[in-house]
């Protein structure tokens, strides 16, 4: 009884923060907000630290794009421009657009598609072609190829096939959940991996530990599932997760640390699910609810354990982290509303930091 008493009076004190932490203040473009820690906390301390723009910007991802040793970051906006933040390592980024064009941007990932060691973007739309656009090495990007108009939610990159050039897969709306092997000259070889189900979100695994790469992909108030890479191009269903909830985003995770990486189901309305990969994957006790759009699993505090990160539609941003061998709620900093996360090393101290996207308000970083 006395623990949930502190637990609620603990929320209760976190909302204020949060509500604290809302009020509006100056946040001229290329200005660092400084903000404390809104929760104390040995192992992560979190501060906001930058607005990046307000734009309807639904995927954000990060890489160092100009080897410069500080991440940069780049935002998929919808019906607008997506942009590269370039880090002018000072605590401010310079921006640029992708493309002059506006498109329907929902998802956006690094990937260095012509293995020349400086990471190139490609971007998926709703209803217009996805597009690779390919860096310099100095953080400047050009239209290199487009490929099939169709609805990308969600985008995963990695080397399907091990020929060390990166390939990359894609969550489509009713569309074909598609794996784009790169033949090594610019093209692309399209293998259909399921289609015609309502899928948001997909992340790429080694779940059955054989060197292959394989797939999770998170469904719309269907199964999600998890196809497992058999080679020579091919992807067969090994999986399908709980299937009435309201999944927007999947995360993987080595939750019970016995070196099998497990998945993170995270639920618009509903609570999270945890799935262990056992022989088969094991539904766990629910974590955590709300309006979930994003998750994140990073190692923040370089402990060994990545952390969960949870962001939702209630501004809110929420930390799960690994204690006494299972997650807790480490902490709550205040965010809006949070379409997606990426994590990065932005004020270069060799801890993981936090971007994130949000739907019609300036998307911000958190500075672990
Ligand atoms: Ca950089
Ligand atoms: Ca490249
Ligand atoms: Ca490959
Ligand atoms: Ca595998």
């Amino acid at each position: 009884m006395k623990k949930e008493v502190l637990l609620i009076i603990l929320l209760f004190s976190l909302i204020s923060c949060q509500r604290a932490a809302e009020t509006p203040k100056e946040t001229a473009q290329n200005q660092p907000v400084l903000e404390s820690p809104k929760t104390a906390s040995l192992e992560i301390e979190l501060s906001q630290f930058f607005e990046l723009e307000k734009e309807h910007t639904y995927s954000i991802a990060s890489s160092d794009f100009n080897k410069d040793g500080f991440d940069d970051v780049v935002t998929g906006v919808f019906n607008g421009q997506s942009k590269v933040f370039m880090n002018n390592k000072n605590g401010t980024f310079t921006k640029t657009p992708l493309s002059l064009n506006k498109y329907n941007t929902q998802a956006v990932s690094v990937i260095d598609f012509d293995n020349d060691g400086n990471d190139d973007i490609v971007i998926g739309n709703n209803n217009q072609p996805i597009i690779i656009f390919k860096n310099d090495g100095m953080g400047v990007f050009s239209v290199n190829a487009e490929l099939d108009k169709t609805i990308v939610e969600d985008i995963a990159v990695d080397d399907f096939d091990l020929d060390g050039f990166d390939d990359f897969a894609i969550a489509t709306d009713f569309k074909e959940n598609c794996v784009y092997f790169n033949n090594r000259d610019g093209t692309f070889e399209k293998i259909v991996v399921s289609k015609g189900i309502p899928s948001t979100s997909i992340q790429a695994a080694d779940f059955n530990n054989d060197g292959k790469i394989d797939l999770v992909i998170g469904v719309n108030r269907r199964p999600s599932e998890v196809y497992l890479n058999e080679g020579a191009r091919n992807f067969v269903l090994h999986a399908q997760l709980d299937g009435t909830q309201n999944t927007k985003a999947v995360a993987v995770v080595d939750y019970d640390d016995d070196g099998k990486e497990d998945i993170v189901i995270g639920n618009n309305k509903n609570a999270n699910k945890i799935y262990l990969n056992k022989d088969t994957f094991t539904e766990q006790p629910a974590f955590g609810d709300g309006n979930i759009y994003a998750l994140l699993s990073a190692d923040l505090d370089n402990n060994g354990f990545n952390e969960i990160v949870v962001g939702d539609y209630e501004h809110s941003l929420r930390i799960y982290s690994k204690s006494n061998g299972d997650y807790s709620l480490l902490k709550t900093v205040p965010a809006g509303y949070v379409h997606d996360l990426a994590a990065g090393d932005f004020d270069g101290n060799g801890q993981l930091d936090i971007a994130v996207a949000r739907d019609n308000e300036n998307s911000i970083i958190y500075l672990s």
